[in-house]
């Protein structure tokens, strides 16, 4: 239920139509001088939108300006991340701190947290990043599951809010809208308003250029409520979010609106989308608005009441703080302990004990394999883990034994069957990772990370925990052949700035992968894994996690040292046997195991130099491209991957005919040893 209105006859004025439109010119106003002053940014979303985004704030979102991250308050996603003028105005307008007329003078300038499109971090009350379209709408699904699985473990009275969203045009005409809005409404996320710019404008010009769609019938078969309000009069949106309250399945209201209300000549076009009005159509939306102010400036009463709308929320949030230290203490304290994304210490020594296990038995196992064994581990520690696969479960082994399911209507599980929605999974688990309480994990093929990059990259950005794991990591996988062969996909999830990209080589590589990807609170990780079975290669057992180095010297050399085998998961094995090959001819090799290249960079350079050891003539192993392998390997030094894409055949067929052999590594260092 939203938050008890106050009395106050100020703000009852404000609640009428007229008075609503006055607040709503506050937005617009500013929304139209930031953009002149900064001379670009997107005027039109925020004019048209303002009107339901005062409605939304003033009556019905659930927040506390004083206590931004109150765990208990709504969410409120601006998907159209392009009108981040409307989430800077509001934020500025009900109170938070964080936003103030200077920060917005300096909209899209260096240092202003106005940053062109909303990023998470720059300011209390951005709940996320956004502005590639879709991604809001994608994150807001899983913030409205991580609330429903919340509330399923720690009940209404500690969780029980909603998350809104304002998408455009644009967010639904994006594949990712698609998938995320459908397994909102399989999963009857009823907490979920989305409030839709039906302004049927976008950049080049009528959205009919391009679309027909029924959206109002589209939402309705994939299980929402769906209506159509004038986004102009405020009682009718009033109307229809009140009804949302009291939905049993997610709610889209298209509110139809004008793109920049307001502007003499520009209002209702594409040219209110992305660029300045010009200080023409700001002087004639002046007059059309009845705003006489000058810019940045907001006269007093309606300060004041939109101050009083955002202190409304304060009342709601020390309700909920007496709720929850009334609360039976074990359960606040697993309440709080889900909350803080620690992990817990006695996750490290149950990984240890799997680590000594894999060496003393010395198992044959794909490192998919392996994840599941680590999984069963830290599943049992770690109450707030959340696994899913986009429809690969069998093959990506990330469901663990005693996992319950998530199903419509049934949120206490902790797995997801995403469907077949790589992307609306990646956006979703950015999502439920910003709403906090979950450490997201997920499946698919390593090939599909392209359907999920987008979102990746956001949880980069955004510094988010959430853990892709990725099977099937090479030509290794076989049979499937050539489009299901990741080849770039390790290079182009490398290039991402702040992802883990980890590819452990057995299960103890695997089981300190899993301790690093969860320890990493501040980055994602891609964690790829063989299909094929490996060799164990870490016969000692070391409770010390090796590979959180990023690579490390596995097999020293005998006698001098003349090369270096460099490699990564399914191929260190290759490279042991290559440096058995040089051994046997009295030529002294090492091979390092480098199962992370992100955290292998930001060692000390005398750590690094002695892993690679300049002195050596290096060789490089991976089933895949060579793109960033030069800078280990310099000039000198040889890779032994792949040149191309795959085929179709057995695993061993496609190592031998692709050349990536221990025989084919030996022969490549001993081809530079006689060159040098
Ligand atoms: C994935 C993605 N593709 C393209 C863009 C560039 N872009 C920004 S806004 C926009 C469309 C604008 O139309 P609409 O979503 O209806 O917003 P409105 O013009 O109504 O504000 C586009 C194509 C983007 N931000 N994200």
């Amino acid at each position: 239920m939203p938050p008890t209105p106050t009395t106050n006859t100020a703000t009852e004025l404000f609640r009428s139509k007229d008075g609503v439109r006055r607040m709503a010119n506050a937005i617009r106003a500013l929304a139209m001088d930031a953009v002149q002053a900064a001379n670009s940014g997107h005027p039109g979303m925020p004019m048209g939108m303002a009107d339901v985004a005062t409605v939304l704030f003033s009556r019905f979102l659930k927040f506390d300006p004083s206590d931004p991250s109150w765990p208990d308050r709504d969410r409120f996603v601006l998907s159209a991340g392009h009108g981040s003028m409307l989430l800077y105005a509001l934020l500025y307008l009900t109170g938070y701190d964080g936003i103030t007329p200077d920060d917005m003078k300096r909209f899209r300038q260096w240092g202003s947290p106005c940053a062109g499109h909303p990023e998470y971090g720059h300011a209390p009350g951005i709940e996320t990043t956004t502005g590639p379209l879709g991604q809001g709408l994608g994150n807001a699904v899983g913030m409205a599951l991580a609330e429903r699985m919340l509330n399923a473990r720690f009940g209404d009275g500690l969780v029980d809010h909603k998350t809104y969203v304002i998408a455009s045009d644009g967010d639904l005409m994006e594949g990712i809208s698609h998938e995320a809005c459908s397994l909102a409404g399989h999963l009857k996320l009823n907490h979920l308003i989305v409030l839709y710019d039906d302004n049927n404008i976008s950049i080049d010009g009528s959205t009919q250029l391009a679309d027909s769609n029924d959206t109002l019938l589209r939402f309705e078969a994939m299980g929402w409520a769906a209506s159509r309000v004038d986004g102009l009069d405020a009682d009718a949106v009033a109307a229809a979010l009140a009804a949302a309250q009291k939905s049993d399945r997610p709610v889209l209201i298209a509110c139809k609106t004008v793109i920049g209300f307001g502007a003499p000549k520009r209002a209702g076009t594409a040219k209110a989308h992305g660029e300045a009005l010009g200080p023409d159509e700001v002087a004639g939306a002046r007059i059309a608005l009845n705003w006489p102010y000058p810019p940045f400036e907001i006269p007093s009463d309606l300060m004041a009441a939109w101050r009083a709308f955002g202190a409304r929320g304060s009342g709601a949030r020390k309700a909920w703080e007496a709720r929850l230290a009334a609360t039976q203490p074990t359960l606040r304290d697993s309440f709080e302990t889900a909350l803080s994304a620690e992990i817990p210490a006695s996750l490290t020594p149950a990984l240890i004990a799997l680590k000594a296990k894999f060496s003393a038995e010395k198992p044959s196992i794909a490192t998919r394999k392996a994840s599941e064994m680590a999984l069963e581990v830290l599943n049992a520690e770690l109450p707030t883990a959340i696994g899913g696969s986009a429809d690969l479960t069998p093959s990506n082994l990330t469901k663990t034994k005693n996992d319950p399911e998530i199903a419509p209507g049934y949120y206490a599980g902790r797995y997801i069957h995403y469907g077949i929605r790589e992307h609306g999974m990646a956006a979703a688990m950015n999502g439920i990772a910003l709403h906090g309480g979950f450490v997201p994990y997920s499946g698919t093929f390593l090939i599909f990370s392209d359907y999920c990059r987008p979102a990746i990259r956001l949880a980069a950005i955004m510094k988010l925990r959430v853990i892709h794991v990725m099977t099937h990591d090479s030509i290794g996988l076989g049979e499937d052949g050539t489009t299901h062969q990741p080849i770039e996909h390790l290079a182009a999830l490398r290039a991402i700035p702040n992802l883990l990209v980890l590819r452990p080589a057995d299960g103890v590589e695997t089981a300190e992968c899993w301790e690093i990807a969860l320890k990493a609170k501040k980055r994602p990780t891609v964690m790829a894994l063989s299909r094929q079975n490996l060799a164990t290669v870490r016969l000692e057992h070391q409770a010390e996690n090796l590979s959180a180095r990023g690579a490390y010297v596995l097999r020293e050399s005998e006698g001098r040292a003349q090369v270096t085998f460099l490699a990564t998961g399914s191929e260190v094995e290759i490279a042991i046997a290559a440096r058995e090959i040089l051994q046997r001819q009295n030529i002294g090799a090492r091979v390092v195991s480098m199962p992370s290249t992100e955290l292998f960079d930001e060692q000390d350079e005398a750590y690094r130099a002695r892993v690679l050891d300049s002195g050596t003539v290096k060789v490089a192993i991976e089933a895949a491209s060579p793109f960033g392998w030069e800078r280990y390997i310099g000039r000198s030094g040889a890779f032994i991957g792949m040149h191309g894409f795959g085929a179709s055949a057995p695993s061993k067929v496609l190592y031998k005919e692709f050349g990536i052999t221990a025989e084919a590594a030996a022969e490549a260092a001993l081809a530079r040893l006689k060159k040098d």
